[in-house]
């Protein structure tokens, strides 16, 4: 039994030793020392290059380094038939979580504000708002979605979260589909988005989005770059309709060079590392759904890629 292994390659030891010290029954191959295709049951991949998959005519899964899958569903030559499993694994969660709730106070509490006035030598207080006067709203009420409202609670934010279908998590306010959005963004702060990245869902923060928030409101995406149109966002970040932004993925990444983000004071930016997957914890739910896969029981975490996430 062999399993391919196509992604960070910084990390590969760290991926070697975890699945290897769970499965050591599995034959570990590192992309692109994959030997005879036709051996390989199953790939862990991030980014393969376009149509590689289809090279392995005996591939029983496919597994995602990543949460999102939109880089493989986009690959035309994708073997659709068989199941595709994206990344659930409580190291990534943990990750999103803590980033949301770090971008979220640094907007709530004026850091945007604050950095401002210090490039300015300027000493200013500003009112303290309380957390329960502010609401967080998350677009994308899934698996890190609602952890990082979990995460969130503590705080004393008032929560609201928007997803395709109708959900119920206690403590957040549920708004759902096309008809709940307008309610969700003009009850929210700070908007937190969480979705995967999808025909209906590219390019959703948009001027329209924005304007539909209360003014001053803060955006953080931590979703995909394709979720936001960054010329919009700059005009409403220069005319305040927007007090700030985090963002952690972009259009093109990495960010072109010159690009006015690089530089822009209301953005804190980062390197598309909002979350990352642990090899330690993901190798095992890797290994667990393989075994779940021999003994005949469905597999966890499969895309539905109909539906494209
Ligand atoms: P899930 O699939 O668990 O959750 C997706 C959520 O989005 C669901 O609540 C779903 O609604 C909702 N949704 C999907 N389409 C729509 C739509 N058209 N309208 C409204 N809501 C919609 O995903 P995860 O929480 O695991 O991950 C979310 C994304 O985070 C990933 O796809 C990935 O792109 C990104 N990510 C980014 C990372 C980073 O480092 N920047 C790291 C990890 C992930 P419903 O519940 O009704 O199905
Ligand atoms: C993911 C990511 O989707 O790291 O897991 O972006």
């Amino acid at each position: 039994m062999a399993l391919l292994f196509k992604a960070d390659v910084d990390r590969a030891g760290n991926w070697e030793r975890a699945l290897t010290s769970l499965a050591p029954d599995i034959e570990l191959r590192i992309w692109p020392e994959a030997g005879d295709p036709a051996e390989i049951d199953y790939a862990l991949v991030w980014k393969p290059p376009p149509g590689e998959l289809k090279s392995y005519p005996n591939l029983k899964i496919i597994f995602s380094v990543g949460a999102g899958i939109d880089h493989l569903a986009s690959d035309p030559e994708l073997p659709r038939h068989i199941p595709l499993v994206r990344m659930v694994e409580p190291g990534l969660t943990a990750g999103m979580s803590e980033f949301v709730v770090m971008a979220v106070l640094y907007h709530h509490r004026f850091m945007i504000e604050y950095g401002l006035q210090r490039r300015e030598e300027t000493w200013e207080e500003i009112s303290q708002i309380a957390a329960e006067d502010r609401t967080v709203g998350i677009m994308g009420l899934g698996v890190l979605g609602r952890d990082a409202a979990e995460k969130l609670k503590p705080f004393g934010f008032s929560l609201a979260g928007w997803s395709r279908s109708p959900k119920e998590v206690p403590g957040v306010t549920g708004y759902h589909g096309d008809d709940g959005l307008k309610a969700f963004l003009a009850a929210t702060d700070i908007l937190v988005c969480l979705l995967p990245l999808t025909a209906e869902t590219a390019n959703i923060l948009n001027a329209e989005t924005f304007a539909a928030l209360p003014r001053g409101a803060a955006v953080i995406n931590v979703a995909r770059g394709g979720h936001q149109v960054e010329d919009d966002l700059l005009a409403a970040l220069d005319s305040g309709q927007l007090s700030g932004a985090t963002l952690d993925v972009f259009q093109e990444e990495p960010l072109p060079a010159g690009h006015p983000i690089w530089q822009h004071p209301r953005i804190l930016m980062t390197p598309h590392v909002a979350s990352m997957t642990i090899p330690r914890s993901a190798a095992k739910a890797v290994i667990d759904n393989i075994r779940r896969f021999e003994a005949g029981e469905p597999l966890t975490d499969v895309v539905d890629l109909e539906k494209g996430y």
